[in-house]
This record gives structure tokens, C-alpha cells and sequence, in this order.
């Protein structure tokens, strides 16, 4: 009888349990309602909220329900007298006093809904860093990582009407996390990019992918690798993969894992590839067909370019043919003040500055960035490195450490693997050398080539100097990525007068990046050019690197630090940081510091 009842009760958690599902790729490009727009927040120093006073967590977490079940539980909050502020978006920009919060802050949002035809997924583009999801009353989803997206099945806790989302969003920094407690950038919390729903059906397709294969130059023929899973492993079911653009329309049938792979053969002629020259992408169909009758149950629609990018010898191929990488790093910040950068218009205003300065590569830093700012950059011909923030030292040794950042590079892969223009995904910077830190990195980044063998494996990694002005890059990573790559700050965090006399050995046959170098620099500010902080002192350290990065044998591109001045508490000196890291090449006001000019005219001639 006991456990009868422990089955039925089983049974009913299971029958209304909403879960976290597996990441719904190109989400964008569905039937979507946004929950953009206006929440109501509390900021919950204590966790009041969500612990009693012993620190339990209570089974009706008064915050959690929107209608709690015992009316009392109103008495000491309510949401709809709460202030709001807009999502997406960093709380630390919207409310002065949460300028340097960091800690937990519930929202809610309410919204009416019609009967949806087939399943409903509640989406996020991201939330930092940890983050609870209830909708009427029931929770949905527990995530953890501030750079990713996630998505809950919420169809059975959704009703007509009114409906009532309320997400507990939590940005302590912690020893075991990924970033763990210490990094160089501001820890904007909230849900900082978009919240939406997505209508699918029953069956939906969950992720597709397109590779185009390598080929040699003279091949008239070339192979587009196709792969297509559902949300469900079922077996028979057909689709049809179109490019109208090269009159491609080919069948798949599913597997009994619900997937299915193709080769699409398109003559070498007729394929335009994807280059930062003539970034053309192709629009693709992806259709299921209803097995009931010759009805499209599902449809995904993307632009999709196709190129490739391979290490040869100590050079990157774009396409076959060699291609320096005149980069510049970007944090994920609005060009003008800060906060959390999260639209395409943002994205376009940083990358047009990366254009002026004659990039055709961007390094976005330190953590995935947001979906439109990948979009845009493909769409403006700008190739990508994206990064997961294992950053500096974290937890090698924990199990759940690694778990997590394995995650965030799966979900990162997963929601962008369609995209032409990323051609390295990077799973670490600066991270001090031990056995641990090995094991840990090189499972990534077997973990990386398990799920996508059309990109470079890198990580920026640090020189170990084998004598004053010997520097050696010496690490054992070097065997498990594509591309090794390294930053350094000669004339900044050591003098430029070194920098004529700097000897660099990279003692692999791989291509070589200098993911790092610069100086800081507040805008306006003049002097002598050994003047700390003036913008000629800055323009200098650019001159004598660019002069010293030049004679580093096999070179293959640069990414200097930094794009704009950027936020971090680290950087307090008053007057001239103010809580800005200042090695932005452009100020935190979009004006352009002397150096800019130096990097540019390097570019040109490259
Ligand atoms: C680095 C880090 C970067 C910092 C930079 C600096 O090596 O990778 O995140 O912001 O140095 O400014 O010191």
C-alpha cells in the first residue's frame, strides 16, 4: 500500500513536472511571444525568499508563487508595488543602489496567453549567474551560467489568461564557478538578454547542422555535411532540406534515435563561400512532414554561409588560402557607458568600430556573447573566437566544475553552430599550469571536437620566459588545440623599452596568436610618451608591439586588448580607472584614443 502511494505520488510530480529541455537551436526563427519589456523586482539580500531563518529552503518559498497558497504569505512583500526595470538588462545600470550588488533579486512578470497547438517552450537568452524559474506557482527550471541559453517545457503549467512568471536570478561570485571568484570584468546580474516563448509542436526539430567539407582547390564538386536531430528519438520520420538559392531539396528520415545525417553535393562553381570579402549566406528550409499526410508539422528557416578554416603547418586557412587575423577583443558592454550590450543595434555599433580600425576578426571575451552580436558580425563579414569563462583559476579539482563548464561549451557550440563566421572556440584564458588544469582543459577540448570538427580548437595561454628576453611558449595544452595562442602586456605590466629586445619562441608546428597585448589610457589625458595613463604613452606601447609582433615567426593574427574601456571593480584608481579598465582603444564614450590610429595603419599594411 505504502508504495502504491509513493508511486502515485510519483506519478502525479512526473504527469505536472516541468523540466529544463535540451537547448531549442535558431529559437529566434519560430513562432515566438516576447516577454521583453517591463518586470517587477526585489532584491532579496538575505534570501528571505527563498531559506526560513535557518536557512532551509521552504517548501512555499512566499516569492515563488505570484498566488501563494496561505494569504499570510503577502504580508511582508508584494511584487505588483515592487518598482520595475527593463528585461533584458543588467540590474547594476538600472538602479543605482544595485551598482555594485551582487546577490539575489526575484522579478516577476505577468502576461496573458492563448491555448497554445503543441508544446511551449519558456526561453532564456541568458541570466547571470544562477537562476530558478517558477510559472504560476510551479518551478520550471534551476540553471546555472551567466553566458548561455537554456529553455523549459512549461505547456502544462501554462493556463489561458493570466499567467505569472517569477525567476529568482542570483550573481554571487563563488570559488567553484565558472568564471570562479575573481576576473576582470563587472558582474552585471539580472536577466540580461531575452525571455520569450517559443511555440513547437509535439515533434519539433531540436538542432540541425551544416558543414561544408574540405576540399582541395581544384575540386569541381563540394560536400555539405547535414545533420538533423528531433526532440524525440523517433524513428521514420521525414524531412526535406532545401537551398533554393542552389535548387537543393533532399529528404532525410529520422533514425531510432530521432536523427538523421546527409551529404549535400553542390558543384564547386556554383557555391559562393563564405569569406569576410563576400560574407553571403544561403537561406535554408528545414521541414518535418506530418506522418499523418503530406502537412509540414515543423519548419526551421536560417541563413547559412559555408566555408572552411583549417591549421596548416603554422598557418590558418579561411577557404584554402592563408588569412592573417586582424583581430581586436570586445567585452560584452554598450559602446556608450556601460551595461550589458544585448541587441543587434549594440552589436552593430561595436563591430563598425572593429571595421574602422580594419579588422576582419573579432575575439569575443571572456564568455559567449550574446546570439544577435554572432548574427551581425557573420552578417558584416567578421570572423568570430568564442570563448567559455574558464578564466584564471578555477576549481580543476571539482567534478561539478567541470560538468558545468562542459555545459556551457555544449550550449555555446549548440547555439551557434551554424554560424560560418566563428572559427575558434576557445576554452580557457591565462590559467596557471598544473596536472589538474591539463586533465581538466584537455577533456574540453576533446569534448569540443566530439561535437564539431569544422572549427579550430585554441585557448589563450600565458609565455613562461626562459630567460629576460627570451620568452618560450611552453605548455602542455599545446597538444590539444588547433592554435596556440598567448597574450602579453610588454609596456604595461613590464617596460616598452624591452619590447626591441623580446625574442619569442613558439616551438610547435601550429599557427600562432597573440590573443592579448596593450596598455591603458585615459582618453584626453596627454603627455610624454613614458607618461603612465596618457593617450601618447599608449599610442607608443602600440608602435613598439606591432614593431616587435612582427618579427614573431608564424604569426597568423592578433587580438589586442582591448576594443573600448571597459567596467571592473578591480581597476579603482581614482580620476583616471573609476572603476574602468582603461585599455580600450576607444574611450567608454566611443571616442577614439591616439593608439587607435597606430593599430589601424598596422592593419593596412597587413
Ligand atoms: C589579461 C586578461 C584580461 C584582463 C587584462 C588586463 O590578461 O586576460 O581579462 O582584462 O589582462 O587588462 O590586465
Amino acid at each position: 500500500m505504502k508504495k502504491l502511494l509513493s508511486t502515485l505520488m510519483l506519478l502525479v510530480t512526473l504527469a505536472t513536472q516541468a523540466a529544463e529541455v535540451p537547448l531549442l537551436q535558431n529559437a529566434m526563427a519560430r513562432k515566438t511571444t516576447s516577454l521583453n519589456g517591463p518586470w517587477h523586482y526585489i532584491v532579496d539580500v538575505q534570501e528571505e525568499g527563498y531559506y526560513d531563518y535557518r536557512m532551509n529552503p521552504t517548501r512555499w518559498g512566499f516569492f515563488r508563487n505570484a498566488k501563494p497558497q496561505r494569504p499570510e504569505d503577502l504580508i511582508e512583500y508584494d511584487f505588483d508595488k515592487a518598482a520595475t526595470m527593463q528585461i533584458p538588462g543588467d540590474w547594476n545600470t538600472q538602479d543605482e543602489r544595485l551598482f555594485f550588488y551582487e546577490g539575489t533579486v526575484w522579478f516577476k512578470k505577468s502576461f496573458n496567453y492563448g491555448k497554445p497547438k503543441g508544446r511551449v517552450l519558456l526561453y532564456f537568452g541568458a541570466a547571470n549567474y544562477e537562476t530558478y524559474v517558477w510559472v504560476n506557482g510551479q518551478e520550471v527550471c534551476h540553471h546555472i551560467g551567466g553566458f548561455t541559453p537554456f529553455n523549459a517545457d512549461v505547456t502544462d503549467q501554462l493556463r489561458e489568461g493570466e499567467n505569472v512568471v517569477i525567476v529568482k536570478v542570483d550573481n554571487k561570485r563563488k570559488a567553484e564557478a565558472v568564471p570562479t571568484q575573481i576576473f576582470d570584468w563587472w558582474n552585471y546580474g539580472g536577466i540580461t538578454r531575452d525571455v520569450f516563448l517559443v511555440e513547437v509542436p509535439d515533434v519539433y526539430i531540436e538542432h540541425f547542422s551544416m558543414k561544408l567539407q574540405k576540399a582541395d582547390a581544384k575540386a569541381k564538386q563540394r560536400d555539405i555535411n547535414v545533420s538533423v536531430k528531433l526532440n524525440k528519438p523517433i524513428k521514420g520520420r521525414i524531412l526535406t532540406l532545401k537551398i533554393p538559392e542552389l535548387k537543393v531539396s533532399l529528404p532525410l528520415m529520422t533514425n531510432d534515435e530521432g536523427r538523421d545525417v546527409l551529404q549535400v553535393n553542390v558543384p564547386a562553381k556554383k557555391l559562393q563561400l563564405w569569406s569576410p570579402d563576400n560574407p553571403k549566406r544561403y537561406h535554408v528550409e528545414l521541414l518535418l512532414v506530418d506522418p499523418a499526410g503530406p502537412v509540414v508539422s515543423d519548419i526551421v528557416t536560417d541563413s547559412i554561409g559555408f566555408r572552411t578554416v583549417e591549421a596548416r603547418g603554422k598557418q590558418i586557412l579561411l577557404n584554402g588560402q592563408p588569412i592573417f587575423l586582424k583581430g581586436i577583443s570586445i567585452h560584452e558592454e554598450k559602446a556608450h557607458g556601460g551595461g550589458r550590450a544585448n541587441s543587434t543595434a549594440d552589436a552593430h555599433e561595436l563591430l563598425s568600430w572593429a571595421k574602422e580600425l580594419g579588422c576582419n576578426f573579432v575575439r569575443l571575451a571572456h564568455y559567449p556573447h550574446n546570439e544577435y552580436a554572432v548574427r551581425e558580425a557573420e552578417r558584416m563579414g567578421i570572423m568570430v573566437w568564442s570563448e567559455i569563462p574558464c578564466y584564471w583559476t578555477i576549481a580543476w579539482k571539482n567534478p561539478g566544475t567541470y560538468a558545468n563548464a562542459e555545459r556551457q561549451l555544449t550550449d555555446m557550440i549548440r547555439r551557434d553552430e551554424n554560424r560560418a563566421n566563428i572559427i575558434i572556440w576557445s576554452i580557457a584564458n591565462e590559467t596557471p599550469h598544473s596536472a589538474e588544469r591539463d586533465n581538466f582543459l584537455s577533456r574540453l577540448a576533446h569534448h569540443s571536437r566530439s561535437l564539431d570538427t569544422s572549427r579550430l580548437i585554441s585557448m589563450a595561454m600565458e609565455v613562461t620566459g626562459a630567460s629576460n628576453y627570451k620568452n618560450r611558449l611552453q605548455d602542455n595544452m599545446h597538444q590539444y588545440v588547433d592554435v596556440v595562442s598567448f597574450n602579453q602586456y610588454i609596456g604595461w605590466y613590464r617596460d616598452v623599452n624591452d619590447a626591441p629586445k623580446m625574442e619569442w619562441e613558439i616551438p610547435y608546428d601550429k599557427p600562432a596568436i597573440v590573443s592579448e597585448f596593450g596598455g591603458g589610457a585615459k582618453y584626453g589625458l596627454h603627455g610624454e610618451k613614458n607618461q603612465r595613463w596618457t593617450e601618447e604613452f599608449q599610442e607608443n606601447l602600440y608602435i613598439e608591439n606591432t614593431a616587435m609582433l612582427d618579427k614573431i615567426e608564424g604569426l597568423c593574427g592578433t587580438t589586442p586588448w582591448i576594443l573600448k574601456d571597459f567596467r571592473s571593480p578591480r581597476r579603482v584608481l581614482d580620476g583616471i580607472q573609476d572603476y574602468y579598465n582603461r585599455k580600450g582603444l576607444f574611450s567608454d564614450n566611443g571616442e577614439k584614443k591616439k593608439a587607435f590610429y597606430v593599430l589601424k595603419q598596422w592593419y593596412e599594411k597587413k
